[in-house]
């Protein structure tokens, strides 16, 4: 069976810690034609606010993952079509590569594994919350970057890898990086798109673009001319 993102160029990460703008719903940014709304982030998000934003994307025809950040946020929902577990490969701490995950499993007992997918994050911008939560060692030159992305991809068989700059537009030449290292896994890149250009761009470079804060600062136009970009890319 095809990965369901193989085919995406887009994805819409709302975060249910933040709000939307004023006259802002929901519904206007799942029908902004992104291939997949993903809620998640990495600070104030609990049960209750994440099943909030499932409830109200619920609602509208656009594929919905969760994506926890601990295992106590994780709601069990039969409208999402699946969990994206994130696993932090330059992660300061095992805590965030498998012992969340460890957690989890010994908690919850058996998971829905047909729903439960992981994504390889290479965290790149020190000051993002995720940066410093995991401790991750942003440090890191183009070849350490593709070395992590086929580790992630070879020895770890991760479908999707993803280089996360959230808050701040990247390196170009890195995103190069991970994509000359991979031949089979998907690229996930997001970080600071906030416009066509910026969109386009990074859509040329990565398989998929992931495009956060923009729902929650400017709103559904400036989504919208990032979904553009990247089915233009
Ligand atoms: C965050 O990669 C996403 O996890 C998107 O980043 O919020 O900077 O768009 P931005």
């Amino acid at each position: 069976m095809t990965a369901p993102w193989a085919e995406w160029n887009h994805i819409l990460k709302i975060d249910p810690d933040k709000e939307l703008p004023d006259e802002v719903t929901y519904g206007d940014l799942c029908a902004t034609g992104t291939d997949a709304v993903e809620i998640g982030g990495t600070m104030g998000i609990t049960e209750e606010n994440m099943a909030a934003v499932i409830e109200a994307c619920a609602e509208h025809d656009v594929p919905l993952y969760q994506e926890p950040s601990n295992p106590g946020v994780v709601v069990d929902d039969d409208a999402l079509d699946g969990y994206l577990i994130p696993t932090v490969f330059n992660a300061g701490s095992p805590f965030w590569i498998t012992g969340a995950h460890k957690e989890w499993v010994r908690v919850d007992g058996d998971l829905d594994w047909g729903r439960t997918w992981t994504e390889a994050y290479i965290v790149m911008n020190p000051e993002a919350d995720v940066a410093q939560l995991t401790e991750a060692d942003c440090d890191l030159t183009a070849d350490d970057i593709a070395s992590y992305a086929k580790i992630a991809e070879r020895m770890f068989g991760q479908e999707i890898v993803y280089v996360e700059y959230s808050g701040t537009y990247g390196e170009e030449s890195i995103v190069e990086a991970a994509r000359e290292a991979l031949d089979e896994a998907t690229l996930f890149y997001g970080g600071g798109i906030h416009d066509y250009d910026s969109a386009y761009a990074m859509a040329n470079r990565a398989d998929v673009i992931v495009v956060g804060n923009l729902a929650h600062d400017e709103g559904v136009d400036a989504v919208q001319e990032t979904v553009d970009a990247a089915n233009d890319a």
